[in-house]
């Protein structure tokens, strides 16, 4: 079978194959047999190596202005653009999420390049006045040294993008460990910035399973912040690794969103919103829509009309054009979805549309399921509690408003949610009372602007926020000077 495309770590400014480690392949979740790139399975060694270029690059880079290293993301943003067919192609090879969304994805790449290349010339500090009047007092803001990047595989350009971008802006270099699922798509990003002129060692690649380079990674004493995105079990081994030899940690982890359906919305826009939430990337967002609370009176001519849209929808290969929702994005995703389908139907909620394989003999070979709605969903159940970061909607029926924003809360996870509703009150209510991050009216859970800060509350998050000026607070560590004649 013929390999597409393979790639080797990127560590001070070269492309070097794993020191001793073996390699593993990517596979095309559309079709099982087919190989997308072969995959170094890097050592510690690798990794020490990529730690000491950053170490080594990172001096003079934080010495640059902050408008030269925004010279260099600007650069790398225009790469990035020029070669969006070819990278949102092979996104869509690794990992199946449409071409359209592939596409987009990488377009939302180049844009957050662009916004961090004009931080590098935003303000930094604040000057306080001190109670010493010949004293002068400001802030100032200095990089925390070598970062640590783990990333996903369920938007393989966009989340690297905005950890990487942020780190280097403000002056750190950065050691970067992508999901093995997606390394080719994170191979194409890091030529990107090999084509851009980025000083060697600023940002390195190295890739490897997630016990030997992520845990080493959180582990290395020269490594001063890990930033991840990923599952909340191995965000918290992250985590404590790194709160264990006093490094900063951001986590962004799972959610289990809710869309709440109030008796007043208007219900063709709600019900697209919760496809759109729900099904789109086959469910694999973090910001993904899996609960749908209904008040009860609109509850039946709501399902209704949701199952009749969502029966519509086109299950198939990423690549072509009449595909709405592709695959899982690998194996292990596929098994935990039918895995929680079967859990579904045990815990006595019924299956109103789809959550079974496709019979289409072309989809035989990929891991495919059918967008699923559940209802008699009760809030106690697996199906309603748990991440499962797939094509499976819950819909819950609600007495009211009050009680669909508290069911809306009886979860561990408070990343996004969102509320259909023509009443100002219930939307104020709505915002007062919802535990999450991201709180949207009468608009889907899963969008994200790229200027406004992003993450979670409770498990869902370190309490941290990336995205916009709020990664400030991760990337840099306050310098309070005062300053005496
Ligand atoms: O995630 P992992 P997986 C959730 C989603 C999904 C589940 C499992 O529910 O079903 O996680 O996905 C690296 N130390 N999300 O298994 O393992 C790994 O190589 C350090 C939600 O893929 O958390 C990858 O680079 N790092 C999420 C990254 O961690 C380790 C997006 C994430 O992988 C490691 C993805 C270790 N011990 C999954 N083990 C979101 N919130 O968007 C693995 N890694």
């Amino acid at each position: 079978m013929e390999v597409v495309k393979s790639c080797s770590n990127y560590i001070g400014g070269e492309w070097m194959p794993p020191q001793y480690g073996g390699t593993t392949s990517s596979v095309n979740p559309a079709n099982r047999e087919e190989i997308v790139g072969q995959i170094p399975l890097s050592t510690k060694e690798d990794l020490d190596r990529a730690v000491a270029a950053a170490k080594g690059a990172q001096g003079a880079w934080r010495k640059l202005a902050g408008s030269q290293r925004g010279a260099f993301l600007f650069k790398a943003a225009d790469v990035l653009e020029r070669r969006l067919d070819e990278i949102g192609r092979i996104m869509t090879l690794e990992m199946g999420k449409t071409l359209t969304e592939a596409k987009g994805e990488t377009a939302r790449g180049v844009a957050i390049l662009r916004y961090y290349a004009g931080e590098g010339m935003r303000k930094i500090g604040d000057v306080i006045p001190a109670t010493d009047s010949d004293a002068f007092m400001f802030t100032t803001r200095v990089p925390l040294g070598v970062v640590g990047a783990i990333t996903p595989w369920n938007f393989p350009v966009a989340i690297p993008i905005w950890k990487l971008a942020p780190a280097l802006i403000y002056g750190n270099a950065v050691v970067w460990k992508p999901a093995s699922e997606t390394a080719v798509t994170a191979a194409l990003v890091m030529e990107c910035f090999h084509e851009a002129g980025l000083p060697s060692g600023v940002l390195n690649l190295v890739i490897g399973s997630g016990r030997e380079i992520g845990q080493g990674l959180a582990e290395h004493p020269d490594v001063q912040g890990i930033t991840f995105t990923g599952s909340n079990g191995t965000g918290k081994a992250v985590g404590q690794a790194a709160f264990a030899r006093g490094a900063k940690y951001q986590l962004e982890m799972g959610g289990k969103n809710p869309i709440i359906v109030a008796a007043d919305a208007d219900l063709d826009l709600a019900i697209d919103a919760t496809i759109s939430g729900g099904f789109k990337s086959s469910g694999q967002k973090c910001t993904a829509t899996s609960r749908v609370i209904v008040v009860k009176d609109i509850y039946d001519s709501f399902r209704d009309k949701l199952v009749e849209k969502a029966a519509t929808l086109r299950v198939g290969n990423g690549l072509s054009e009449s595909t709405w929702l592709g695959p899982c994005a690998n194996e292990k995703q596929y098994e935990t979805v039918l895995d929680y389908i079967r859990t579904g139907v045990e815990e006595g909620a019924t299956l109103a549309l789809g959550g079974t394989k496709p019979e289409d003999e072309e989809l035989r070979n990929g891991y495919y399921v059918t967008p699923a709605i559940f209802e008699n969903v009760t809030s106690r159940m697996a199906i309603a509690q748990e991440e499962i970061f797939g094509p499976v909607l819950a819909l819950i029926k609600a007495n009211d408003l009050a009680d669909a924003i508290e069911l809306a809360n009886d979860v561990p996870y408070g990343l996004s949610a969102s509320l259909y509703t023509k009443d100002i009150a219930s939307a104020l209510a709505f915002i007062q009372d919802m535990d999450a991050g991201l709180v949207r009216i009468n608009a889907e859970t899963a969008g994200v602007e790229l200027q406004a800060p992003f993450g979670g509350m409770k498990a869902s998050s370190s309490h941290t926020r990336e995205q916009g000026q709020a990664a400030i607070e991760f990337y840099t560590s306050i310098k309070t000077v005062f300053m005496k004649p």
